[in-house]
């Protein structure tokens, strides 16, 4: 029976892939924050099944011990303050733990286990003001926001690692990959869940910054074995991991909305753009410009032939039936809530 220690693991992607290890059998720990109100996030459901051990990405001991408590042979570092939006607002924070926590587990493996395999999450964030369309591993890097370039430091000091010390170290190039567990203030859940409330008549209008940002969006599902893939190889890499799709914010809007069976016309343009319900009239879709961000990512699509060709990696979830996924999910939280809410 193989270890497994995964950093971020009551995150969207550190659940999925907890349970894929689980399923194949792994000895999984997970490293968790402390915090005032114990909370296992999205690993609530199999936490009876996993190791937790308390640790944080900006303290090298206590990741030398979560190394030492798990022997691990594969370590996955998905941890991350992830949201691009706070990253402006907690440069530094970010800085810590997306670039120098990398080191830290680096370090840490490096100290107790250097047999052990290590994935690092890259993001087709680094790619920012993109050189070339799709993306691929040779494309060059322009990150555009605070957590684009801490990322670019983690993507880099990994690389680095594998050079240096001949440490079996990959990272994954993953584009965005959302799921029925992703965080509210992701784009596609805040549509998903925005666009239930509104047809259950609990909220009146979603808003929005930039409608027009592309991106290339699969789910989480497919993309955590593709992690787990790069680990499994002859020799370490780094791979591209993306549907080769890419749509609007504007798009999916339409599409979620459609799954509720309502159709969305747009009037106006820029700041004064509108969405409306076709069938009522009403403004149900407004732009507010505290959502625009100071340096934006316009376009990402990516090149996933690589993983395809050499992992054997194939997404199995297409992009409508991930939305349908959400809105479903979301339907059935929010009418339970709502259900809740009138018993009170
Ligand atoms: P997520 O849901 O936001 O999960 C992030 C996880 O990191 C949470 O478990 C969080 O723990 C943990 N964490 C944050 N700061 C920490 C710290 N200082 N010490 C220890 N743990 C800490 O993110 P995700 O969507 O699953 O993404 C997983 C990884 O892939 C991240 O590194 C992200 O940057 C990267 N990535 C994501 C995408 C995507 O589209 N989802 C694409 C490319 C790369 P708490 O529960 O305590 O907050
Ligand atoms: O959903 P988002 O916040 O995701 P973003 O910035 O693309 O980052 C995600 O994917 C990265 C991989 O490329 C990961 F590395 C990262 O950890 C994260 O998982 O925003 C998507 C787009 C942006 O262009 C944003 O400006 O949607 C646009 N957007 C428009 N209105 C909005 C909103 N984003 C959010 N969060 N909220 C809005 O109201």
């Amino acid at each position: 029976m193989k270890n497994a220690l995964i950093t971020g693991i009551t995150g969207q992607d550190g659940s999925y892939l907890a349970e894929l290890l689980l399923e194949k059998g792994y000895n999984v720990y997970g490293i968790m924050r402390r915090k005032s109100v114990v909370d296992y996030g999205n690993v609530d459901h199999i936490k009876d099944k996993i190791n937790f051990i308390y640790a944080d990405m900006t303290d090298v001991i206590s990741l030398i011990n979560a190394m030492i408590i798990s022997q691990a042979d594969e370590v996955y570092n998905l941890a991350a303050q992830s949201f691009v939006a706070t990253s402006w607002e907690q440069p530094i924070a970010t800085a810590d733990i997306n670039a120098l926590g990398v080191t830290n587990m680096l370090e840490a493996i490096r100290t107790v286990k250097p047999s052990a395999h290590f994935y690092q999450a890259s993001t087709s964030e680094m790619f920012g003001l993109v050189q070339e369309i799709p993306q691929k591993e040779t494309t060059p890097f322009y990150p555009r926001s605070p957590y684009g370039v801490a990322k670019l430091y983690g993507h880099w000091i990994t690389k680095n690692y594998r050079e240096s010390y001949n440490l079996y170290a990959c990272s994954g190039i993953l584009f965005n990959h959302e799921s029925e567990r992703r965080g509210k203030e992701f784009v596609t859940r805040k549509i998903t869940d925005a666009v239930v409330r509104i047809k259950l008549g609990v909220q009146d209008h979603l808003e929005l910054g930039n409608m027009d940002s592309k991106r290339d969006w699969g789910h989480s599902k497919d993309y955590v074995k593709a992690m787990w893939l790069m680990l499994q190889q002859e020799t370490p890499d780094d791979y591209v991991i993306a549907t080769n799709e890419t749509r609007t914010v504007r798009e999916f809007v339409e599409i979620a909305f459609n799954h509720v069976g309502i159709t969305v016309e747009w009037q106006g343009t820029g700041v004064d753009e509108i969405g409306i319900d076709k069938t009522t009239g009403k403004t149900i879709v407004k732009i507010n410009p505290k959502f625009f961000r100071p340096a934006e990512v316009d376009i990402l699509l990516g090149d996933p032939t690589k993983a395809e060709t050499v992992l054997g990696w194939k997404r199995e979830i297409p992009f409508a039936n991930l939305v349908e996924r959400m809105v479903k999910n979301d339907m059935e939280l929010v009418t339970r809530e709502i259900k809740i809410s009138k018993l009170n």
